[in-house]
């Protein structure tokens, strides 16, 4: 049993571990440490998440290991995937049998998280997925846990809002082929489209990584749709939405969760305007503990968080909760506790889970204005 669940708690203040309490004097005799392995995208041309994620979780870091002192020390050891699935499942390997880990939050996509959750899924190490959308996450298994609200509630809120009672009556969709979210994304746009009586006029692919979306746009723009639907990730999903309005597409675009970072507005740029996606989180909510939060955000980093900061920072105090309620660092006593999580109210949104530990939560439709998204109406 390399990496058994025990080993992952380090105890303060015992006789055997005087290196311990000089190394960190902070610790009294009833707190215990808890390692977490962090698994983002921290390079690459999808890193613009994993930044933001990892912002999140050091900044619930921070304020946990404050509040929570002589009771728990929190730890988060990170690894970059680069949005690789093979880096995704080495990083998983090695938190788990070399560092320790008592849980994993991340990774960053849902096709990383399909490739690795299964990895510690077979470990018996609790995984956390904050960002993965698509359907199927937690049917890994039941180590598998996330806090993300599935495009399968998103992307339907977010079409009903921009499409119905408008007289739109036709739509195309574009969606990146080698991703399993965009690919999953585009399946439940065109179902919502079918379901809600608008005509398909046509689909195309790109893959990410590319750069040139001519080809496809002008197919679309012969086709003339109502609305254009849209599943990528921010980088490519941003040039498509730019090029579009270049060539004088003017149909209603709606996005999925990849739109959710504010580097949309740094690279479609004025293009941006009126794009329309889902998303649990909104900064501008008038609620205490967002704003708290909004306000934490902006002294340490000075930008305002977007849904993927939210939802990690989110994460690390359901960690940290869960944790306190199983009384040291042990995998299945960690797993017990994150699976008897009840309506937890973060600042991504109250969040519950059925059954099968999918979360269910509400999504509000945000549109693109004069740089930032705010409340569609
Ligand atoms: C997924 C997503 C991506 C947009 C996360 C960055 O929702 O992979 O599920």
């Amino acid at each position: 049993l390399v990496g058994c669940s025990s080993g992952a708690s380090t105890p303060s203040g015992t006789a055997e571990t005087p290196e311990t309490n000089t190394a960190a004097p902070a610790e009294s005799a009833g707190e215990f440490t808890a390692k977490i392995g962090g698994v983002f995208i921290l390079s690459g041309s999808s890193a613009a998440y994993g930044e933001a994620q990892k912002k999140g979780l050091d900044l619930a870091l921070e304020e946990l290991n404050e509040a929570n002192k002589g009771k728990l020390k929190i730890e988060i050891q990170y690894e970059d995937t680069g949005g690789k699935k093979e880096s995704a499942i080495n990083a998983v390997n090695k938190l788990i049998n070399q560092d320790n880990v008592v849980a994993i939050i991340g990774p960053t996509l849902s096709g990383e998280m399909l490739a690795a959750g299964p990895v510690a899924n077979e470990a018996e190490t609790p995984i956390f997925g904050i960002s993965n959308t698509v359907e199927g996450i937690n049917d890994i298994g039941e180590y598998v846990f996330r806090n993300s609200l599935p495009e399968s509630i998103a992307v339907p809120t977010a079409m009903k809002k921009a499409i119905e009672n408008k007289g739109y009556k036709t739509a195309a969709f574009i969606y990146a082929e080698n991703d399993d979210f965009s690919v999953s994304g585009f399946q439940t746009m065109k179902a919502t489209a079918e379901k809600m009586g608008l005509e398909n006029l046509g689909e195309t692919t790109f893959s990410i990584g590319d750069v040139d979306f001519s080809a496809q746009l002008t197919k679309i723009k012969q086709l003339n749709p109502d609305v254009l639907l849209v599943s990528a990730l921010y980088k490519e999903g941003s040039m498509v939405v730019k090029k579009a309005r270049e060539l004088g597409i003017n149909s209603v675009i709606v996005g999925g969760n990849g739109f959710n970072n504010p580097k949309v507005f740094e690279i479609a740029g004025p293009a941006a305007e009126g794009l329309i996606v889902a998303t649990p989180f909104s900064p501008e909510k008038q609620d205490e503990k967002v704003q708290n939060f909004v306000k934490a955000f902006e002294a340490k980093y000075g930008s305002k968080p977007d849904q993927f900061a939210a939802q990690a920072y989110d994460s690390l105090y359901i960690m940290s909760q869960s944790l306190l309620g199983a009384g040291k660092a042990d995998r299945n006593a960690l797993r017990d506790e994150l699976a008897k999580l009840k309506d937890f109210e973060g600042v991504s949104g109250k969040l519950s889970f059925d059954e099968g530990r999918n979360p269910i939560g509400e999504a509000v439709v945000v549109e693109a204005k004069d740089g930032k998204f705010v409340p569609f109406e």
